[in-house]
């Protein structure tokens, strides 16, 4: 009774600790590949209003509108997965060496696909260009300090 009693405690504490380092990845290259399936998906999206707002395809309010749309609830899901333990693919050591600058880059991210979506929505072009280049922006300040090259 006494050993079951240990095995049970460690066997908690255990997964406590895990579960607070990797939130509800099983396993750091599970993380890994979540952030980056939501950076591709998130990319995707973004590169259609990119060739927009650059005049490549011709405007279409209705989709851009729903590609800012998945930017924009895209932008909030990789940073969970940037927990303590998940070092690696393409991210910086500065990643989790200056979290609250990496913080700050998310929130302007989000932010900024919000604007984009908001743009979108008035079906305004000039505001979609606007916004297309701040999120470009907020994208690209954060790939230098915190992505691989
Ligand atoms: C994109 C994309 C990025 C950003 C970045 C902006 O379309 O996939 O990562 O824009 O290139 O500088």
């Amino acid at each position: 009774m006494k050993n079951t009693y240990k095995v049970l405690v460690v066997a908690l504490t255990t997964s406590v600790i895990a579960g607070t380092a990797l939130a509800q990845f099983a396993r750091p290259d599970a993380a890994i590949k979540y952030r980056k399936a939501a950076f591709t998906v998130m990319s995707t999206h973004f590169a259609r209003i990119g060739a927009v707002a650059k005049g490549e395809v011709p405007f279409n309010k209705d989709e851009v509108a729903k590609n800012a749309a998945i930017v924009s609830a895209m932008s909030s899901l990789p940073w969970q997965a940037f927990g303590p333990g998940t070092e690696g693919g393409d991210a910086l050591p500065a990643v989790w060496s200056d979290e609250s600058k990496f913080k700050s880059n998310q929130e302007k991210l989000i932010a900024a696909t919000a604007s984009l979506s908001t743009a979108a929505n008035s079906g305004d072009l000039e505001a979609v260009k606007r916004a297309t280049a701040a999120v470009g922006g907020a994208c690209k300040n954060c790939h230098d300090d915190f992505k691989k090259k």
